[in-house]
């Protein structure tokens, strides 16, 4: 489902892959509840939440980014954000990411020096990302790759960016599978699960 193409009452995707496809990197008991259970809850929760106000009928898209820094419209905000961000974290992911080529590797190539220079300030940006949130490689305005953090509930979308990958640092998304190694985790995720295909699509 494309993701700018969903409307109210917004719908749960499907998974990209089955829930213990990425194992043992990340397990089914840990993708179970952040899928069946978190994720699960903010689409809910939005729809109940859009019900009734001018953002019924908007795409998932739209509704993120015009709930964005509206401050009577924050849970809004927050529940689609969360909504849109872990559809498009389930995507950032296969169960064999492989080595980036092509364009998405160029694009590394010349915005950070490499895949491993990639690599070590994605894990600085995530590990440093205080409490809940996001890290993102982004298309920024002027066509380069970065790397952004975003808190709690907030995303590139929001601010005019191109997301092109994330990690998901909610506790949630490893605290059953490494507790506290937040970066444990981040380093499984880049070396074994990071999708560089899905990536590559969205650099456009
Ligand atoms: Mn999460």
């Amino acid at each position: 489902m494309p993701l700018d193409k969903a409307q109210t009452p917004f719908t749960l995707a499907k998974l990209p892959y089955a829930e213990n496809a990425l194992e043992p990197v990340i397990s089914a008991r840990t993708i179970s509840f952040h899928y069946g259970k978190h994720h699960a809850a903010y689409v809910s929760k939005l729809n109940e939440l859009v019900a009734g106000t001018p953002y019924e009928g908007l795409s998932l898209e739209d509704v993120v980014k015009r709930s964005a820094g509206n401050e009577k419209d924050k849970a809004i905000f927050n529940n689609a954000d969360q909504a849109w961000n872990h559809d498009f974290y389930w995507h950032s992911m296969a169960p064999k990411g492989g080595e980036p080529t092509g364009k998405i590797k160029e694009a590394l190539q010349s915005s950070f020096g490499g895949l491993k220079e990639f690599k070590d300030a994605f894990t600085k940006a995530a590990l440093g990302q205080f409490g809940s949130g996001w890290a993102w490689l982004v298309k920024g305005k002027d066509g380069k790759l970065k790397i952004t953090t975003t808190s709690n509930a907030d995303s590139p979308i929001a601010h005019g960016e191109k997301p092109l990958l994330t990690a998901d640092v909610w506790e949630h998304a490893y605290y059953l599978d490494y507790q506290n190694r937040r970066p444990d985790y981040i380093a499984a995720w880049l070396d074994k699960l990071a999708n560089w295909s899905f990536a590559e699509k969205n650099l456009g």
